[in-house]
């Protein structure tokens, strides 16, 4: 079975993008070290997703890292992925749950505490908090501050992840949180040498993850 591990987490985003392109930086973020990969697509039809996904995952199989995939549990399952994030416009995360089975995995948003510890009730196993810092994704979403994002740590069990707008510079302030990993797009997607980016942003992670409740 693959490990999970949200330390460096990667997600993409084929905006503007060749297929080659798209898959030249998926390979280098994976040389690089991420951790575990969404793919989240958000115009493509149920096909054109599924084939892409099944193509990713042959690509994160060879690395032994997870492939997740954003919004769509019947794309997870289509692409045999190792699961699905949900947001709170997608499907409840319960029904997910008997759909999937126990052993996928299931992330949630949570931008307040009782989100998060809803979504911990309801099965899922990590957690996505933000954004905490502005974001030029393509994103509908409101910033969650530190402050949320140290006490969601401090109320949940399951790995919390910070998410929005954080790169190399700006993650050494999450230090102490408890945080379980970061979640990236830009910092990896958008750098001059992806490979590059993946190895320092996960040097740095590394060493910010594993510490919970210190703060
Ligand atoms: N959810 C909250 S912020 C965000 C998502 C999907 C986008 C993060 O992208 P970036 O480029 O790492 O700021
Ligand atoms: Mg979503």
């Amino acid at each position: 079975m693959i490990r999970f591990d949200p330390t460096l987490y990667f997600i993409t985003d084929s905006t503007g993008m060749n297929e080659s392109e798209f898959f030249n930086i998926i390979a280098e973020a994976l040389r690089g070290g991420v951790t575990l990969v969404q793919l989240r697509e958000k115009e493509k039809s149920t096909r054109a997703y599924i084939d892409l996904a099944r193509e990713v995952h042959r690509l994160t199989e060879k690395y032994n890292v997870p492939l997740i995939i954003d919004d769509r549990v019947d794309v997870a399952y289509a692409a045999e992925a190792e699961g699905v994030h949900l947001g709170a416009e997608d499907m409840p995360i319960n029904t997910a749950r008997k759909i999937l089975g126990k052993d996928k995995i299931i992330g949630a948003t949570a931008k307040t505490t009782e989100q998060a510890k809803k979504a911990e009730t309801e099965g899922a196993n990590y957690l996505g908090v933000g954004a905490i810092y502005p974001t030029t994704t393509k994103v509908k979403t409101v910033l969650t501050s530190i402050e949320t994002l140290s006490r969601i740590c401090r109320e949940v069990k399951i790995p919390v992840n910070a998410i929005g707008g954080l790169d190399a510079d700006n993650i050494g302030v999450l230090d102490g949180i408890g945080i379980s990993g970061v979640c990236v797009v830009s910092a990896i997607m958008k750098a001059e040498r992806p490979f590059e980016a993946a190895y320092e942003l996960g040097c740095i992670a590394g060493k910010l993850v594993g510490k919970r409740g210190i703060l």
